[in-house]
């Protein structure tokens, strides 16, 4: 992991794992796979472009995400950690796979790492404390309010919204209503 990262990317990995074992004993998920999952969610965030393009190829992943890091780097470290790494566990290679984008009926180990990747301690942002406690009070609030913010932040850049990210917004926004 330190040879593939940037420091401050390994530190962030760190806070992931440390976020993640938190909110996986507020909210009663596995400590062991929410920590493996957190710590090697962005093993592959920091591949330059020809790496994370052969790596597309080299595991048959969809071609949208040929050029696209940001939506890439998490479908290729879920094939690195299924093909290399001997990881069969599928909720953990589903909570790596959609760390960014999340998706409609995601598993409980899927939405923590989801946000621990969101509200983890080294994150800089103004309200990190409210989206910190309120992951810890209500995992399903934190989720819609940072696919929200994802949301308007990639309008606002003009960048197009994967449709796992509009759906897992759906989804999580329904679960609070409780209409499903
Ligand atoms: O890898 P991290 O920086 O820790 O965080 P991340 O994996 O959640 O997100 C990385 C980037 O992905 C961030 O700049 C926002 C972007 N992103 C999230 N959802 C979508 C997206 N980009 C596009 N194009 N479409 C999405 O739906
Ligand atoms: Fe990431
Ligand atoms: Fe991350």
């Amino acid at each position: 992991m330190k040879e593939n990262l940037k420091e401050s990317r390994y530190r962030h990995s760190l806070g992931v794992e440390d976020m993640a074992v938190r909110l996986a004993a507020t909210w009663g998920a596995d400590i062991e796979k929410a920590r493996f999952a957190g710590r090697y969610h962005d093993i592959a965030k920091n591949f330059d472009q020809e790496r994370m393009d052969s790596c597309v190829r080299k595991y048959g992943l969809p071609e949208e995400l040929i050029g696209n890091n940001a939506l890439a780097h998490s479908k290729v470290a879920a094939a690195i950690l299924e093909n290399e790494y001997g990881v069969d566990d599928e909720d953990i290679i589903n909570a790596v796979r959609y760390h960014t984008t999340g998706r409609s009926g995601m598993s409980l180990l899927e939405e923590l790492i989801f946000v621990a990747d969101a509200v983890e301690d080294n994150r800089t942002y103004n309200d990190l404390k409210y989206y910190q406690q309120l992951a810890e009070t209500d995992l399903d609030r934190a989720c819609f309010e940072i696919l929200e913010y994802t949301i308007w932040y990639l309008e606002s850049k003009e960048r197009n919204i994967h449709k796992d990210t509009i759906e897992a917004r759906e989804w999580v926004w329904k679960k609070i209503k409780g209409d499903n």
